[in-house]
């Protein structure tokens, strides 16, 4: 993919295949029978699909980091290097009944659950037709399946037990989702929230997405025990899939979903992965100082993009094929940035901010639109 020296972290800007970690990614698809299968089942186009996602992830941060090298923004949260876990994630999910609730580094799973590109920039803008209404950069659209999560960390767990709790009461086979960082794990919200899909069977999915920080504190010096078998201690099935292995995911995340669509939820897929960034743009200095090079290099030769870019190569996808599509989403992405940089021009009117859509829940949704 094309590598940006002004944006892209230095790992990326300098990356080349390494052998081992391309033919290792082959091994990984072909460690479980289960998972195997699922991927031997996802044709050409899918395949492509999966790519825009990945790229189109990448580009939408991409877009947010120029916007604040032209002051546009002071700051932008990215998901950078973490591309695969949201969008293997989201990929088995089904798009006009299922339930995500991204956290801020999981943009992709809004675009993916069928949100404007435009919409997120603005979000950022905090314009009057953005999709909180101006009121925050969190964003989220109930008729997209997608609810907008609030920035205290692990109060999205709960939320999720009861759009899941809904699911059941009404006999549905709807499933829900939502992402906890390593850092949302110590919150108790978390806990509860945990605690009662297990007890009661509720079909919702958590991603633990570790990427071994939260904002500057390590992971080392937030907790003490591991995280690999947090899930079965609440009595929730558990998957591992490698968090910078887009394939990986998406089957783990499928076996998982299935359990709950069986009424057999909830599930729990653990994916390790890094964050290839600061805790936002402002912070990128710190981060740098917090992790020993090493670790960047050693998560840098695993980007997500890269190695898929790779493993469709060797299963005979053409690179010229790969640039097109990416050339697309370029276009794309700097189409609805442009787009959203229109609606600063419109007039806020600060009472509609403070009172429209509030007894509704939802400004740019209201609740019947997509009943919960
Ligand atoms: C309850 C709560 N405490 C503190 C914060 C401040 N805060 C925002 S993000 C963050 C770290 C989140 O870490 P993690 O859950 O690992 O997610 P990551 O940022 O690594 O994706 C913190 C401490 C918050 N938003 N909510
Ligand atoms: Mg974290």
């Amino acid at each position: 993919m094309k590598r940006f020296p002004a944006f892209d972290p230095p790992e990326y800007v300098t990356w080349s295949p390494d052998p081992e970690l391309v033919s290792r990614y082959s091994e990984t698809v072909r460690i479980d029978g289960a998972r195997q299968e699922i991927i031997a089942g996802l044709d050409t186009r899918t395949l492509e699909g999966i790519y825009l996602d990945l790229v189109r992830t990448r580009h939408l941060d991409t877009g947010l980091k120029r916007w604040v090298r032209q002051g546009i923004l002071s700051k932008a949260w990215l998901g950078t290097g973490e591309e695969a876990v949201t969008v293997g994630s989201v990929h088995p999910l089904r798009r006009d009944e299922d339930v995500v609730c991204p956290m801020i580094r999981n943009a992709g799973a809004c675009h993916m659950m069928g949100m404007e590109l435009a919409d997120l920039f603005r979000g950022y803008l905090a314009t009057p037709d953005a999709p909180s209404g101006g009121r925050d950069l969190h964003v989220g659209q109930l008729d997209r399946g997608v609810i907008q999560p609030i920035s205290h960390m692990g109060t999205n767990v709960p939320v999720l037990a009861g759009v899941a709790l809904a699911f059941r009461i009404r006999g549905e086979r709807r499933v829900a989702l939502t992402w906890i960082g390593d850092g949302a794990t110590k919150t108790g919200e978390c806990h509860e929230g945990l605690n009662l899909a297990a007890v009661k069977d509720l079909p919702v999915i958590f991603i633990l997405q570790d990427n071994g920080v939260a904002l500057g504190t390590r992971a080392d010096q937030h907790g003490a025990g591991e995280l690999d078998q947090w899930g079965e201690m609440y009595g929730i099935s558990t998957w591992h899939a490698d968090g910078n292995h887009v394939l990986d995911v998406l089957a783990a995340t499928t076996l998982a979903a299935r359990r709950c669509r069986e009424g057999r939820g909830p599930a729990m897929v653990v994916a390790r992965t890094f964050r290839m960034g600061g805790h936002a743009t402002h912070d990128e200095r710190e981060a740098r100082a917090t992790f020993p090079p090493e670790l960047f290099e050693w998560w840098g030769r695993r980007d997500p993009i890269g190695l898929y870019e790779e493993w469709l190569v060797g299963q005979g996808m053409e690179r010229g094929r790969l640039e097109a599509l990416e050339n697309d989403v370029l276009a794309e992405v700097e189409a609805a940035a442009r787009e959203a940089l229109t609606s600063r021009d419109l007039p806020v009117v600060p009472e509609h901010a403070l009172f429209e859509g509030v007894s509704q829940g939802c400004v740019s949704a209201p609740l019947e639109a997509r009943p919960l």
